[in-house]
């Protein structure tokens, strides 16, 4: 199977902060120096890269002087146009500074809280002026050890507040950006709040500018949680709020791990990779990996481009797993296809229903049917394996 190299049109990005971690973690220092942000997009643009996203404070250090935060944005911005470079989506560091230990939006602190919302809106005007048309919220702080630390109805009161608030400055400024609430079980917090895709989603429902709101899902973040990524961006598509999304690997609950896309449950990868294709997906594929904290410069850049091949790959074997006869067959004999079709009949009455299974349905013969997932699991898992 020849693998094509990755190309602008294939929409992959990637956060200024991942290539650019120095590995600093919780028990260590960082093993790597200080990437210039320009570098980044130069390099990534090299690998064949669409476009770069960051958080304010990636390309502008916090508390920065007017002066100082212009030469950074107009040096960037030189990097972007001469390699062609995109920001479809940009995002605000509310989790870093000492000031947001107990949240943004949902700080216990009110003129923290007016704070955080000052923080993005001043992002939000870099984002309209870069052409971002996605701005992420990840509440990595929003939340708690010790639950009787926060009133949770209160603190989604408060949420809600925040983001309506965002929303309509949005819409008064006519900028063409939508919000994606980015789900995360725990970690920095013991506890985050909109822990998972269910979570966000319901929230969503609540707000006044609900169309203006949608999903930045992360593979890590849903298995930290044990479920299953393909069925929760399944479900995001279903509410059409699938608006960005996260791709990087996991192995199984427990710390986020923020590994190459599909290091960690490959099986998992191909599935989602099938889906976003088939299902029409037009956004960013977005790398949101750390590097890992023994590898040197060169071997970020090859993680990053790991990245990108891992979707090609699966991108191309999803491909001959749907276009091979076998696998059709497969697909029917398991019946998958059949679920297009609505159980009851239009116009059909309850009498009807209640009629046809009582004189036409053989349950001793419904129950021994065999489904031969197996098989197809089998035969995805060789398509896979290029053994197919
Ligand atoms: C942080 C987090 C990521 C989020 C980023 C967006 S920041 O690195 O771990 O999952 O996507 O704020
Ligand atoms: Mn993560
Ligand atoms: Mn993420």
């Amino acid at each position: 199977m020849s693998i094509p190299s990755p190309i602008p049109g294939d929409k992959f990005t990637f956060g200024l902060w991942t290539v650019g971690w120095q590995a600093r973690d919780t028990f260590g220092d960082a093993t790597r120096p200080h990437l210039d942000p320009v570098e980044s997009v130069h390099r990534l643009a090299e690998l064949g890269a669409y476009g770069v996203t960051f958080h304010d404070d990636d390309l502008i250090p916090f508390g920065a002087a007017a002066d100082e935060r212009s030469k950074l944005i107009a040096r960037f911005s030189a990097a972007l146009d001469a390699t062609g470079m995109k920001v479809p989506m940009m995002t605000t560091n509310t989790f870093s500074h000492p000031v947001f230990k107990d949240g943004a939006f949902t700080s216990n602190d009110r003129d923290i809280r007016r704070f955080a919302l000052h923080k993005v809106m001043r992002n939000l005007d870099l984002a309209a002026e870069l052409g971002a048309h996605t701005y992420v919220l990840w509440g990595g702080r929003e939340g708690s050890e010790i639950e009787a630390a926060k009133d949770v109805r209160l603190c989604l009161d408060r949420y809600k507040e925040g983001l309506d608030f965002l929303c309509r400055y949005v819409t008064e400024q006519g900028y063409g950006i939508r919000f994606a609430i980015e789900p995360k079980p725990n970690e920095p917090r013991g506890d985050i709040f909109l822990p998972t895709i269910g979570h966000a989603l319901a929230f969503i429902n609540e707000l006044e500018y609900s169309d203006m709101v949608g999903l930045n899902p992360e593979v890590g973040h849903e298995q930290m949680a044990g479920l299953n990524f393909v069925h929760g961006i399944a479900q995001a598509l279903w509410h059409k709020k699938l608006f960005h999304i996260d791709l990087n690997g996991q192995r199984g609950a427990r710390f986020d791990q923020d590994l190459v896309f599909g290091h960690g449950d490959l099986i998992n990868a191909f599935y989602l990779v099938d889906l976003l294709e088939s299902a029409g997906y037009d956004g960013p594929r977005h790398f949101d990996y750390k590097p890992s904290r023994t590898e040197d410069i060169a071997g970020v850049w090859a993680s990053a481009a790991a990245n990108m091949r891992m979707y090609v790959v699966l991108r191309e074997k999803a491909r001959a797993f749907r276009g091979d006869p076998r696998v059709q067959e497969a697909l029917s004999v398991s019946g998958v296809g059949r679920m297009a079709e609505p159980t009851v009949a239009v116009g059909e009455s309850f009498a009807e229903l209640v009629a046809d299974v009582e004189m036409n349905f053989d349950v001793e013969a419904a129950s021994r049917r065999g489904y031969s997932y197996s098989q197809l699991d089998q035969l995805g898992l060789e398509h896979l394996l290029g053994t197919a």
